[in-house]
């Protein structure tokens, strides 16, 4: 323990990818040292936990610095259940509305990193062990809409791809970007006007429709896929919820100023599912319909993962709910869903126990941590979703690469599902 005792906590104000203000923990152990910042959504579920205290992200700096700090000096950075546990203990709440999650989370994280760092460690091998030798596939966001992209742009969040014929994450990433290249022709030639602009995660940001978006994602994937030979399979984050308006029932598309209801949405999602031979949708609907959801899995679930995000909010108990009703066959892991590692981790237990894929993610607003990569290959999780480009989303990509080489010799890539081997 003398190596990864606690010696102290330290929070500051920093800035994400959208230029918003976040929080940043650093930790130091008599041997080690950590430092955590914690991301941001903008299609945020309404079950995740409240982010910063009411006073906001000064109150939960100074929280850390003034209260947080000597209650966590002297604790064990190797006993995270102990820490996480008074994080929750401090709260009192069940939504971390006291201290905020994203306070909890860079606290979580930083002492995560110390006790790594007080071994000697990476991340991902403190966390997963040993036999946490397995590369997941980019998740990879060529074409942004909705909530990370202007009002012109497609009502679809994130048009996704996989590239299941990769045989490494360095070779993924490539063929992504690849991808990600041959799309912004392919929206070109749809719209002259296309001045090349990008959304939240780098994915391009056009003003053309779903359809259109689609047609351009599987025209690049055709031709990248014939020139690298790497097999390539179509996804989506339709993020619902950001459609859905509760109070009249139907989903709102904002770009053609026309409604769905909730049967057309589902008949839609099944409609495209079959013409792009889509492998991955995620939040086809809103996130309180898990009998939506139900009726997707059964209808397409053998040929398409059905993932929910909004739906689960990383929170273990709903995903129990959603097993009962098999509402999902995956799901994504967003830690700042929840507020600490150990809340995170037992929504990956809970659902690989239950037989559904986690997807490690991160958030649209993003923060210079490369924490994903780390928990993507130390909890086993075949995906992770982390846009495409700019500095904050390509060196999780780059630190993957770096795993993947530390690995050298034992590493394999995650075995996927057959819905996206098929
Ligand atoms: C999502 C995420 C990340 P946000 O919906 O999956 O792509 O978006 O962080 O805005 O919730
Ligand atoms: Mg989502």
């Amino acid at each position: 323990m003398v190596e990864t005792l606690i010696e102290d906590v330290y929070a500051r104000k920093v800035y994400d990818s959208r230029g918003n203000p976040t929080i940043e923990v650093e930790v130091a152990t008599t041997e080690g040292f950590g430092r955590a910042s914690t991301p941001a959504g903008a299609s945020t579920g309404i079950h995740e936990v409240v982010p910063f205290p009411k006073g906001g992200i000064d109150e939960a700096v100074k929280l850390v610095n003034e209260v947080i700090a000597q209650r966590i000096v002297g604790m064990d950075a190797a006993d995270q259940v102990a820490v996480d546990g008074l994080l929750h203990e401090i709260d009192g709440t069940n939504n971390f509305s006291k201290i905020g999650g994203a306070t909890a989370l860079a606290i979580s994280i930083a002492v995560a990193k110390a006790a790594a760092s007080s071994f000697d460690m990476p991340l991902f091998q403190y966390i997963g062990g040993a036999f946490a030798t397995e590369i997941p596939y980019p998740l990879g966001n060529v074409i942004g809409g909705g909530k990370h992209a202007g009002d012109r742009a497609p009502n679809i969040q994130e048009f996704l791809i996989i590239p299941v014929g990769a045989k490494s994450y360095a070779e993924a990433i490539e063929v992504c970007f690849k991808v990600h290249r041959e799309a912004g022709k392919a929206i070109r030639s749809i719209d002259g006007s296309f001045a090349g602009g990008r959304g939240d995660e780098g994915a391009w940001a056009a003003n053309i429709s779903d359809e259109d978006a689609l047609n351009a994602l599987s025209k690049a994937c055709d031709k990248v896929q014939s020139e690298t030979g790497c097999k390539v399979v179509l996804g989506i984050d339709m993020a619902a919820s950001s459609m859905w308006n509760s109070e009249k029932k139907v989903y709102v598309l904002r770009r053609e100023g026309k409604v769905r209801s909730q049967d057309e949405q589902l008949n839609y999602v099944i409609e495209i599912a079959e013409k792009y031979d889509l492998r991955y949708i995620e939040d086809p609907v809103h996130e309180e319909d898990f009998e939506g959801f139900s009726r997707l899995v059964k209808s397409i679930g053998h040929k398409t993962l059905i993932c929910g995000d909004d739906l689960f909010t990383t929170n273990a108990s709903r995903i129990r709910r959603g097993l009962e009703l098999r509402a999902a066959n995956a799901l994504i892991i967003k830690p700042n869903q929840v507020g600490t590692l150990s809340d995170a981790y037992e929504a990956v237990k809970t659902a690989k126990r239950g037989g559904l894929m986690p997807v490690m993610s991160h958030r649209s607003g993003e923060t210079e941590d490369n924490f994903i990569s780390h928990l993507a290959v130390g909890f086993r999780c075949p995906l992770i979703k982390t846009g495409i480009l700019g500095g904050e989303r390509v060196l999780k990509h780059n630190e993957l690469i770096r795993i993947e080489e530390a690995l050298e010799n034992v590493k394999s890539m995650a075995e996927l599902p057959s819905q996206l081997t098929r």
